[in-house]
């Protein structure tokens, strides 16, 4: 595969714009290949329909706009990647087999900007290179992922994915609302569906939950209580979990592992002690695994993060979930208000009058410093 395949492809007619797309050139000089490679055509084809041709190395323009790689459906295999194992991706193709995959290095370049060329839960095609290997050599567009914004820019985790199961523990590692913020934000950024779940509920007394009950439930989020160690709680996370895809998310060992567990014994992923010095979970799951489910749907066991820092959070991006800050919104003096310092800001004498909890604008405050949780 030493030589470069120029591909012939045609862009969908494009709105009613006549002009050369300067898009074109910019994104594939921004991923380094050479401009001088891709020669244009354009013309005009029967019915004065306006088509547009490019000779480019195979790349073609996806329905979100986004650029993909042209290649031979009858050639490759669609499948999903179920896990990372660090210098391969497992994929488990449509006809029920698993390669062993690397990625075909222009699927690196085309994602350049995203950082993560290949993530759990990505739908690919895959050209088969051995019994059980084979090359990642397009990735299909993505819906609904989860992923960390940083200083470096975008961490994606998981793709295509409906719903977010945010795990916490009630106790043990010590229960944190403040958390769940950072959290409810990356699935707003990713337009994944956010579900809260309270899990070992038996080592709290119940009462002491309510007040975050009461807050989160009143903000519409669906909640649960669960137990893994008293079985409770365990039927409706099922109901939940049923024919949908779910990434399950949480520290490290608030119980996620022990929750699928629970949800389907047969899955036997390792579960492991919270450590008595640290009282933080070891990192049990050291990587991110796609598992379907035999009542109907996936999901993604992750593994727990430290720190959960967020940067970059644009005020109203943060505003996005803090839904109960939004009537006041339009009624801050300046309209730029970030809520923090601003005299005439409607959202602090909210706070001041109990109207906004105060659990929830401190957190506001954190995740617009970035500060680690
Ligand atoms: N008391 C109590 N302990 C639980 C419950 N669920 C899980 N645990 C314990 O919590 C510890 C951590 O569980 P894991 O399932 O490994 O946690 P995890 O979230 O998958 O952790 P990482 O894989 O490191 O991210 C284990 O010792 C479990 O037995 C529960 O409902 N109650
Ligand atoms: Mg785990
Ligand atoms: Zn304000």
């Amino acid at each position: 595969m030493g030589k470069k395949k120029k591909t012939r492809v045609q862009f969908r007619k494009n709105r009613n714009h006549v002009g050369p797309q300067p898009d074109l050139t910019r994104k594939v000089r921004s991923d380094g290949v050479d401009s001088t490679e891709l020669p244009s055509s354009e013309r005009v084809s029967g019915k004065g329909d306006l088509s547009r041709y490019r000779t480019i190395i195979g790349v073609e323009e996806g329905e979100d706009g986004q650029w993909q790689r042209a290649v031979d459906e009858n050639q490759t295999l669609a499948g999903r990647v179920t896990a990372n194992r660090g210098t391969s991706f497992l994929v488990h193709t449509d006809d029920q087999r698993n390669f062993d995959c690397g990625v075909r290095r222009v699927v690196n370049t085309l994602a350049r900007e995203q950082r993560n060329a290949v993530v759990v839960g990505d739908r690919v095609r895959l050209t088969q290179s051995g019994p059980a290997e084979g090359v990642i050599e397009r990735v299909e567009p993505r819906h609904g992922t989860l992923s960390r914004k940083t200083r470096r820019g975008d961490h994606l985790l998981v793709a295509n994915v409906d719903q977010v199961l945010i795990v916490v523990a009630a106790a043990d590692p010590q229960f944190k609302p403040n958390l769940i913020d950072r959290y409810l934000i990356s699935a707003e950024l990713g337009g994944v569906r956010p579900i809260i779940c309270v899990n070992k509920v038996d080592l709290v007394d119940p009462v002491r939950l309510q007040p975050f009950l009461g807050l989160y439930s009143q903000l519409g989020y669906e909640m649960l209580l669960v137990s893994v160690t008293q079985q409770k709680g365990i039927e409706r996370l099922k109901r939940i979990l049923r024919h949908r895809e779910t990434v399950v998310t949480g520290q490290s060992g608030v119980g996620k592992s022990s929750l699928l567990n629970a949800v389907q014994p047969g899955m036997k992923l390792a579960t492991g002690e919270v450590s008595e010095e640290t009282r933080k979970g070891r990192h049990t799951t050291s990587n991110a695994t796609l598992l379907e489910l035999d009542f109907g749907g996936w999901v993604v066991d992750t593994p727990g993060v430290r720190q959960f820092q967020l940067s970059n959070i644009e005020p109203a991006e943060a505003c996005g979930i803090f839904r109960e800050f939004r009537p006041y919104l339009s009624r801050c003096k300046f309209s730029s208000c970030s809520h923090t310092h601003e005299s005439g800001c409607q959202v602090k004498q909210a706070v001041d009058r109990d109207l906004i909890a105060l659990t929830r604008y401190e957190s506001y405050l954190k995740i617009l410093n970035s500060d680690p949780e």
